[in-house]
């Protein structure tokens, strides 16, 4: 086999549509792989989508056509030869021509594209892809299958491209075109290998197996044969087995005796074994391929019991307690995201003690740079089949793109030890039975049968080591109108109300199976809101401002969610440092509800790690990859120990969490205190907790209430593990404004801030990209008893003024909020 690229010499020219002039008479160079607006921003021949209400000026490129072209000298194909042209990725609805001649039309940015141009091919080549616009073609289809319900202005459940190319409740709505991944020119004779199916397993006693199923394209009459060796994570190879052809496929088994295991962030090491799989005739190699693999059984149990039907997602025999935020596209200019900055977020992932990352289904079958992050990290991945907030057609040319995507993904995405789990779509079961779809089908097709039959056997026949669950959320074993799809006592659960409708202390109503979506909105960091928007613009009700606020009602919603939990905000940057705050409270105010149910609620998956510009959203790192205090709430919520404190059955109990593989023991000191440090009564309680357990101890009346509910906190100890827990509402509490003192001195990489506190301080948080942009601090939401200090490092390369690191804005707490009531 021998490759070449083609991602040289392209330009790029509009071909369509009502294009500005000085975009329709210039021809561009075109950086392949990338889009059409990547390409036009580098020429300055658009303005950054992502600033100001550059996003509106450019919807013209909704309706527009354009022309990739390049050309490239190649060799005539030789007797026996095959020349073929391999797209990975067109986004969307294009056209390919080489030498004049049409050799494909495509119409599905989720699939690979192969070309056999044998007879084509030619000392000087020219190629040519036209790109029509995708919402042109959407529309189109959408008048031939019928018109289907769909959430947000666009039909884009009428074609396969990513759903929030054409905007969403935190995305941009810029329709992207263009080459989105490589290309490449692949000639061949005799055989290739078409496509590699590792199975992995690990047996009941120990037993690793890698069965390659190796499929070849072949001319007849060849006599080639299939190898697979596989070498430990130090290198050695242990295990080498070869099969002939037979029919167009290869079966190779290898065995290792006692594999080192991979496990999940939290659990255990990732070692990775690589997989080699070569073509050969004779002595002749013909073709290779590889992959890192890692040895792990995941098992997804659904089973009924005493309650409804559990989650639970076990690997290596191991209940995993899942830690998880959804993942969104990390820009919706998706050529832009890099493997360094994969590495960055997936780190931040890890930063913040998840252990899970559900890819969300109205973005894309990730990439390989994307689970190879994950697999070196030990984060598990849950991808959704991409379908959302939306009814689907079954029929053509619908019906066939999802099936070939489905399996073509199924099998490009195997090899990675990190996905555990296929998921139908997001909310198309929760959608057809709840938001008035029915009605509007009027009997036609939605998409249950991609659900319940296409994707399923997809996942059965192509690798069926993976768990498969028809949707989230689910009832699983239930077809969504035999039960509610989003049941607490069922499966997956999407949490909604709160945040849409009703104040985060509902999050503790129920205590669902697993929480797959829940969330709460709040700004990105200043440095980013800053960058985006003009200093004019920087408050809540100016054009620009709401242009990067998409969800409905959104601001309403921020100042609703707060009014219960924090004093009102007396200008825009208290506005902005409280609703921040308030995102990060109520999202920790799950996360320890759910958590403190434990085996019995088996997940909770934060909606949603990462942003894809900047934009006010329920992300935990905002578009410019800056970590919100939402970031450092769900590290506390998410670390291996906690303590947190709970109301059951009229009491107070402490809930102790352990997700380690060691018991927990010890004596719990418990005390209740004035603001000012004042012992008001204390208490001791020995506890036991198993590993990866939860254990309950009842808070004894002395200590859980309070003689007088604004001036007490309950302070919990165990090891170096506390819990401060107020008896009201932060609002109704009489912080001192002024609780702390700070200073601050150059160190190594950076500044040290340290805090004291003369009274209670809640929520310590030194906002450092205020001062600079790569300003950021290593710890958040502190809380400081009376007397106590502690140490915010902050790592910058800029130099800052000492003094500013030590006052409001930069230095913050909740109390501070509080000085506003008192005016
Ligand atoms: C759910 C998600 C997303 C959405 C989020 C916030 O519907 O699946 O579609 O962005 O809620 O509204």
């Amino acid at each position: 086999m021998e490759i070449t690229p083609l991602h040289d010499g392209w330009t790029l020219r509009a071909a369509g549509g009502e294009v500005p002039d000085d975009v329709a008479h210039a021809k561009v160079p075109a950086t392949v792989p990338g889009s059409v607006h990547t390409d036009l921003l580098a020429a300055s021949l658009i303005p950054d989508p992502y600033l100001g209400e550059n996003e509106t000026a450019l919807a013209w490129m909704h309706r527009a056509d354009w022309r990739y072209e390049t050309t490239f000298p190649a060799r005539p194909a030789a007797d026996g030869e095959h020349v073929e042209l391999a797209f990975d990725g067109l986004d969307t609805v294009a056209t390919v021509t080489l030498n004049g001649t049409e050799v494909g039309r495509t119409e599905n940015m989720h699939r690979a594209f192969r070309f056999d141009v044998t007879g084509l091919i030619q000392e000087h080549n020219s190629l040519t892809v036209h790109f029509r616009s995708a919402l042109a073609r959407a529309g189109e289809i959408e008048r031939q299958v019928g018109t289907r319900p769909h959430s947000y202005p666009h039909p884009f459940n009428a074609i396969r491209k990513m759903a929030c190319s054409f905007g969403w409740d935190w995305g941009p709505d810029l329709q992207t075109a263009g080459i989105w991944k490589p290309v490449r020119l692949e000639r061949w004779h005799t055989a290739r290998l078409d496509r590699v199916r590792p199975l992995v397993t690990v047996g009941p006693d120990g037993t690793g197996r890698v069965e390659v199923v190796a499929d070849v394209a072949a001319d007849t009459g060849g006599q080639v044969s299939v190898r697979a060796t596989l070498s430990a994570p130090d290198g050695t190879t242990v295990a080498g087995e070869t099969s002939g052809v037979d029919g167009a496929s290869a079966v190779v088994r290898l065995e290792v005796a006692d594999p080192e295991l991979w496990w999940p962030h939290g659990y255990g090491d990732q070692p990775r074994y690589r997989l080699g799989v070569a073509l050969t005739d004779g002595a002749a190699t013909l073709d290779r391929w590889e992959r890192r693999i890692g040895f792990r059984d995941v098992v997804v149990r659904t089973e009924a019991d005493d309650v409804g039907t559990s989650f639970v997602v076990e690997v290596n025999g191991t209940p995993v307690l899942v830690k998880g935020a959804n993942w969104i596209p990390d820009d919706h200019l998706l050529t832009r995201v890099t493997p360094e900055r994969l590495a960055r977020r997936l780190d931040q992932a890890v930063g913040a003690n998840l252990n899970l990352l559900r890819v969300w289904g109205g973005g894309i079958y990730e990439t390989d740079d994307f689970y190879d992050a994950c697999d070196e990290r030990g984060v598990l991945v849950w991808q959704d089949f991409l379908l959302a907030c939306a009814a689907y057609a079954e029929d053509e040319p619908l019906a066939a793109e999802l099936e070939a995507e489905a399996r073509e993904n199924v099998v490009r995405l195997m090899s990675h030890p990190s996905l555990v789990i296929w998921n139908g779509g997001n909310e198309n079961l929760w959608g057809y039975m709840e938001w008035g779809w029915q009605e509007q089908l009027d009997g036609a097709t939605w998409g249950w049968r991609y659900y319940s039959e296409v994707f399923p056997r997809a996942v059965r026949e192509l690798d069926p080591t993976r768990a498969y669950v028809q949707g989230s959320p689910t009832s699983p074993g239930f077809a969504p109108w035999e039960l509610a799809p989003n049941h607490p006592d069922h499966g997956l659960v999407h949490e909604w109300r709160v945040w849409n409708q009703i104040d985060y202390r509902h999050y503790r109503d129920a205590a669902p199976r697993f929480v797959a979506e829940f969330g709460f909105q709040g700004p990105a960091t200043w440095a980013t809101l800053t960058r985006a928007l003009d200093a004019a613009d920087l408050h809540k009700e100016s054009p620009a401002f709401l242009l990067h606020q998409k969800a409905p009602g959104g601001n309403g919603k921020l100042d609703r969610g707060m009014a219960p939990h924090l004093p009102t905000p007396a200008d825009f940057a208290d506005w902005h440092w409280a609703t921040q705050l308030n995102q990060a409270h109520a999202v920790r105010y799950a996360l320890d509800h759910y958590r403190a149910h434990w085996p019995h609620t088996a997940g909770a998956i934060v909606w949603q790690l990462n942003d894809c510009w900047p934009v006010t959203s329920w992300a935990a790192v905002d578009g410019d990859e800056r970590p919100k205090p939402l970031w450092y709430a769900m590290r506390a919520a998410f670390a291996p120990r906690v303590l947190t404190v709970h109301e059951r059955d009229g009491g107070t109990v402490l809930a102790v969490g352990n997700d380690t593989d060691e018991p927990w023991a010890g004596t719990v000191s418990l005390s209740r205190q004035g603001f000012d440090g004042t012992v008001l009564a204390t208490a001791e309680q020995p506890v036991e907790v198993g590993a990866r357990s939860v254990g309950l101890v009842e808070v004894p009346a002395a200590l859980a209430e309070a003689a007088d509910t604004s001036r007490e906190v309950l302070v919990a100890t165990l090891d170096d593990v506390r819990v401060v827990h107020p008896f009201a509402e932060n609002k109704d509490l009489a912080l001192d404004p002024a609780s702390v003192t700070a200073t601050a001195t150059a160190a190594p990489g950076g500044y040290e801030v340290t805090v004291t506190a003369t009274s209670l301080a809640l929520d310590v948080t030194v906002l450092a990209d205020r001062l600079a942009p790569d300003a950021v601090a290593d710890r958040a939401l502190d809380t400081l008893l009376a007397g106590e200090s502690l140490t915010v490092h902050v790592t910058t390369a800029a130099e800052l003024d000492p003094l500013a690191l030590t006052v409001s804005p930069v230095l913050r707490t909740s109390n501070g909020l509080h000085a506003v009531v008192r005016v």
